[in-house]
């Protein structure tokens, strides 16, 4: 097989690059070591910037992004039973969308299919080969068969764990980690939200975020030691530990009902540099990783691609290598600028053992907080997302 572009991995940056490739006439196939059903059954981000948006509907897939998606005017932080608003829409212009990844992921798919795409799932044993030359080599199994692709570019889109950013030789990569002692349990049910709007709730038990899918289902999160097991909590327990760190209020509009998924993700910063390696590019989760706490994840797969589409379709249609030149350094900025901020939102909101003068720190920068409109305009800048 040939193509232009190989992607690694059927995930949101994947799925977004394909369609952005295919929308400036590049072609491109996705290998995806999962099942189709298996990518979906995977819940994780929702909320999308702004930027995340244009780029969706840019790709073909914001149709019920704009139908469904739930626009958010602001958020609130919790601490100490009091509630701090800030006003996305009166601090910056701007506003985030609420809307799960999963969804964003089904439509990507649906729009890839509609195109007559090329996605190669379950495939096995992806190896990536010669990124060092004008013509790197993508091979795997299917069906027992050892198949492989010529291409002149591959982009890992292959997450945190994926093959690609493995495959460069030690020496040519740096990367920058911060781990922290706690994780996210996540619980996702049907039962309408416990308010409009998202709340990150600081408390002396630990952190609590309230988010949503839809009206009608409601996404919460508890951080939990960095060992918990997620079969250790019940739905009862869960709910009981989420009311027991809310406001008053919050929690007494908190609906109980069955757990649909159950899940704890780990929390790290971490930052692969650079994100280009002859002709191997390294978006999404395969470059990096934030704390979920500024909900950046998704949002910077969604960046990183776009500058990626920019730079291939310089190369391909164009001719020139600038944009892939600058590539990585432009990606990094705004990475960077979004590890920033999602270390800090962690360490304002998150329980750290034994820290009491960091506790004081978090308080000092409440209090701030909530007495400055500089301060919270600067913290709803970052929400919204800083400009690509
Ligand atoms: P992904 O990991 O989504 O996709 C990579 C794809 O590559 C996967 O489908 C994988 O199967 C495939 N792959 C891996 N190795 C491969 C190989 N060798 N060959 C072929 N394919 C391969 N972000 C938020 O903003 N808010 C959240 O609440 C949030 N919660 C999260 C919870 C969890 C458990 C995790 C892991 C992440 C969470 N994130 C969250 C971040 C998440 O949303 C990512 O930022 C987002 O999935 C990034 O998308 P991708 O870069 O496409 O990586
Ligand atoms: C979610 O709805 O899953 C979510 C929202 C905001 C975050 C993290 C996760 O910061």
């Amino acid at each position: 097989m040939r193509t232009q572009t190989a992607i690694i991995g059927a995930g949101p940056a994947g799925l977004l690059l394909g369609q952005l490739l295919h929308a400036a006439g590049i072609d491109a196939v996705i290998l995806e070591r999962r099942s189709q059903a298996h990518v979906l059954s995977r819940i994780r981000a929702g909320v999308l910037e702004p930027g995340a948006v244009a780029a969706l509907r840019q790709a073909g897939a914001g149709a019920r992004l704009d139908a469904e998606g739930l626009r958010h005017d602001g958020f609130s932080i919790a601490s100490d039973g009091r509630a701090l608003r800030i006003d996305l829409a009166a601090l910056t212009g701007r506003a985030v969308t609420v809307y799960g990844q999963t969804e964003v992921t089904r439509d990507l798919m649906a729009a890839r299919a509609a195109a007559g795409l090329p996605t190669i799932y379950d495939a096995e044993d992806v190896t990536i080969a010669d990124f060092d030359s004008d013509a790197p080599r993508v091979t795997w199994r299917e069906g027992g068969r050892t198949r492989d692709l010529v291409c002149a570019a591959i982009a890992g889109c292959d997450g945190f764990h994926g093959v690609c950013r493995q495959s460069v030789p030690a020496g040519a990569i740096e990367t920058f980690e911060r781990v922290y002692p706690f994780g996210w349990l996540g619980l996702l049910c049907d039962a309408p939200p416990c308010a409009e709007e998202l709340i990150y709730a600081r408390h002396a038990r630990g952190f609590a975020l309230c988010s949503m899918r839809s009206p009608t289902r409601s996404r919460y999160y508890v951080q939990v030691a960095a060992d918990e097991r997620a079969e250790a909590w019940s739905d009862a327990r869960f709910f009981d530990e989420l009311r027991r760190r809310l406001p008053e209020a919050a929690a007494a509009a908190v609906t109980v009902a069955p757990a649909l998924e159950k899940s704890i993700a780990p929390l790290r910063s971490f930052v692969a540099e650079p994100m280009r390696f002859g002709r191997l590019f390294l978006a999404g989760d395969a470059a990096h990783i934030v704390p979920p706490t500024g909900a950046k994840g998704l949002n910077l797969a969604a960046s990183d691609v776009v500058y990626l589409a920019e730079a291939l379709a310089e190369h391909f249609i164009e001719g020139s290598p600038a944009g892939l030149d600058a590539y990585s350094a432009r990606a990094l900025a705004r990475v960077w600028k979004a590890e920033r901020f999602s270390w800090w939102m962690t360490a304002l909101t998150h329980r750290f053992e034994g820290d009491p003068f960091g506790e004081r720190l978090q308080q000092a920068e409440l209090d701030w907080l909530s007495g400055s409109a500089a301060a919270q305009a600067a913290l709803a800048e970052n929400y919204v997302g800083l400009p690509y």
